[in-house]
């Protein structure tokens, strides 16, 4: 379980410090029922992400490659935010929390109230044409698959970002403005091994960014990069540095 005094100097920090970014991947969706990529319940294991989530996978074999996110997709519509994910949008509320970069494509973030999300991966419920361009959102998974474009009838792509292909500009940008405004850094449920979302955590340590993170266990970021480490579920501990952290606000406030 969570160390209670350094959750409490987190608390005390994140209520002084303010002008909080969270850089969150797929660990704050696990407790969702998301499955992760590189935990223990991986998805699909016998498939590795870099070997399904690549344009190759797709030019090679785009049914397979829409079976994999039809699959998660499904997983995903039943899928609800969980307390990890409204205490982040409490901390916005709050006024604390400026921003949330994610790794995520499930727009859980979204659903529990996030204003201010980027979907530095893009987003599973989004699809584009390869031929055109032309873009959509699907309401739910689609039936036949791969999907083709309504208006050329070219092959739809999921629009999301694959390994190989960059992160889109303005994503990257405003993820990149986020973390050098930051005065504290909230990293959960990432393992830190995907470039260049991995970087974000780096250029906040380099800025003086407090760095708190939150993982069931350490991560890629944990030895050389994280300040303040908060062991256990995102689901358990965000709600609880959130109650803290309001306790440091009155606090405050009355003194
Ligand atoms: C690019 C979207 C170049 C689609 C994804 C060698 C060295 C360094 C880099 C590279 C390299 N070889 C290749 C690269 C580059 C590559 C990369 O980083 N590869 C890695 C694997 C080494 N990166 C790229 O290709 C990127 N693009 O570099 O482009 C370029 C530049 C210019 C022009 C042309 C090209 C693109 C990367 C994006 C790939 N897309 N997904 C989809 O989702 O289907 S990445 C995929 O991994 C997911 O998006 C996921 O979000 C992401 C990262 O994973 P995590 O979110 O961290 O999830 P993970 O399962 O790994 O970890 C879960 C964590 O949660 C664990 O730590 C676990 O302990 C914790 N946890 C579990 N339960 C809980 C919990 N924590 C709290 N509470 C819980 N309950
Ligand atoms: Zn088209």
């Amino acid at each position: 379980m969570v160390d209670e005094p350094l959750l409490d100097k987190a608390a005390r920090l994140i209520a002084r410090l303010g002008r909080v970014t969270a850089l969150t991947g797929a660990g704050i969706s696990a407790d969702s029922g998301v499955p992760t990529f590189r935990g223990r319940d991986g998805l699909w294991r016998r498939f590795k992400p870099e070997e399904l989530a690549t344009p190759e996978a797709f030019r090679r074999n785009p049914r397979l490659v829409w079976e994999w996110y039809r699959w998660r997709m499904e997983i995903i519509a039943k899928a609800r935010p969980n307390p990890g994910h409204y205490a982040l949008s409490e901390l916005e509320r709050l006024g604390l929390l400026e921003c949330i970069v994610t790794q995520n494509v499930d727009g859980l973030h979204q659903k529990a109230g996030s204003k201010r999300v980027v979907e530095l991966h893009g987003n599973i419920w989004r699809a584009r044409c390869v031929e055109c361009g032309y873009r959509l959102v699907f309401e739910k998974p689609p039936d036949d698959i791969p999907p083709r474009c309504p208006r050329c009838g070219g092959l739809m792509r999921p629009d999301v970002v694959w390994f190989g292909e960059p992160i889109p500009e303005d994503a990257w940008r405003e993820a990149v403005e986020c973390t050098l405004r930051s005065r504290v850094m909230l990293v959960v449920g990432t393992s830190g091994v995907v470039y260049p979302a991995a970087l974000l955590p780096r250029i906040a340590r380099d800025n003086g960014t407090l760095v708190v993170e939150v993982n069931v266990e350490p991560s890629a970021l944990t030895e050389e990069v994280t300040d303040i480490f908060l062991q256990g579920r995102a689901a358990d501990v965000l709600p609880r540095l959130v109650e803290r952290v309001k306790k440091y606000l009155r606090a405050t406030t009355s003194s």
